[in-house]
């Protein structure tokens, strides 16, 4: 017959077992365990740990059957323990396990950015017709930017060139024009090369204008060049970059540099010439993408060929612009933030 104390202390470790079962059950983090740790194997209060120190109060006999008794429960409550910490324990090891069925990750490798890609379109179609590609510097003096391209000193048609200066002598150019004169000092005719490159203007940004943008100036010069060529010429390289059905009309302009000059408009792309109050062409349905004409007789002679021998034709194209109305893209800036969401839309054909 166990004694009353006996039967006590198998009671409270029953007591003890059933809170086990319970407790563990709703152990859900790392936390919680640590205090059913506690609970039952805390060094003062924990229920295990009281019950080992109640076996003080045990007689010999019924000592052992006590011992017994609590350090089966221990035994369970370490099991239980170390059980639930597996289960915690999963989740954790399977976020780092490798999952071969998951697709790959594609290495990004870098791509041109949208205007260099429209830049080699603008080039392909040159190269094709036999033009061949030059470049001049971005920081020019003010003979080549304007006073050889046959802008006197204070012409007002300066003032069409925002310029940013470097001191007394030197500029940022403001166009690419300054290396036709770059090229025909070296170099006689016949000449038929385009030149890519970054210019500068005093501008604020806005959905059409940048203070840096690039250009393609075009030169051609020879015996018996025309207008002709020029239009038939830029013509062309327009449907090759649009497509055939685009609408292109010429604009009489003026330009110090060309004598009889001319704007090239292509049809508004954005709203298909039908919205008077299109954004992008303001209403008008056309959009200038260049600036041309035939090569003046004065700026021949300021670089030694004969204007009677030699005739010539000119032009200028804003990339980013034509690059504007080509992707579909309404806000010229998009092309400058460095936005990789962007950037990344456009791949080579
Ligand atoms: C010129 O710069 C002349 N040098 C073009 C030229 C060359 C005429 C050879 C005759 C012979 P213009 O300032 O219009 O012209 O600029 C030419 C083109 O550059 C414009 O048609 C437009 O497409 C682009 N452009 C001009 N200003 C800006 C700007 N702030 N931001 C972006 N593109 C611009």
């Amino acid at each position: 017959m166990d004694s009353p104390e006996l039967l006590r202390f198998r009671t409270a470790v029953d007591a003890a077992r059933a809170e086990l079962a319970r407790a563990s059950a709703e152990v859900r983090d790392g936390k919680a365990l640590e205090e059913l740790r506690r609970l039952f194997l805390g060094r003062k209060r924990g229920r295990v740990t009281q019950l080992f120190e109640g076996l003080r109060a045990f007689e010999a006999a019924e000592k052992r059957e006590a011992g017994r008794l609590a350090n089966d429960l221990k035994t369970e409550v370490q099991a239980v323990l170390g059980e639930a910490e597996s289960h915690l324990a999963v989740p954790a090891e399977a976020g780092t396990e490798e999952d071969l069925t998951l697709p790959g990750e594609r290495p990004y490798g870098g791509a041109p950015h949208p205007l260099r890609l429209f830049q080699e379109e603008i080039e392909a179609v040159f190269l094709e017709m036999g033009f061949g590609i030059e470049e001049g510097p971005e920081i020019e003096t003010d003979y080549y930017n304007f006073e050889a391209l046959n802008f006197p000193p204070h012409h007002p048609a300066r003032d069409d060139w925002d310029t940013l200066y470097i001191g007394d002598k030197l500029l940022l150019r403001t166009h690419t024009s300054p290396v036709q004169i770059r090229v025909m000092e070296k170099r006689k005719p016949p000449i038929r090369i385009i030149i890519p490159g970054k210019v500068f203007r005093r501008e604020t940004p806005d959905p059409t204008h940048l203070p840096m943008f690039f250009q393609v100036e075009g030169l051609v010069v020879g015996e018996g060049v025309t207008f002709a060529h020029l239009k038939g010429t830029l013509e062309h390289f327009i449907r090759r970059l649009f497509g055939e059905r685009i609408k292109v009309r010429f604009r009489p302009s003026f330009f110090p540099f060309t004598e009889p000059s001319a704007e090239v408009d292509i049809e508004c792309l954005s709203c298909g010439q039908k919205d008077p109050a299109c954004r992008v062409c303001g209403g008008t349905g056309w959009k200038e993408i260049l600036g041309s004409g035939m090569v003046d007789p004065h700026v021949f002679k300021s670089v030694n060929i004969d204007p009677e021998k030699y005739t010539g034709w000119a032009f200028g194209l804003g990339i980013d612009r034509t690059a504007m109305f080509a992707f579909g893209i309404p806000d010229i800036r998009l092309f400058f933030e460095n936005d990789l969401r962007f950037n990344r839309q456009f791949r080579l054909k």
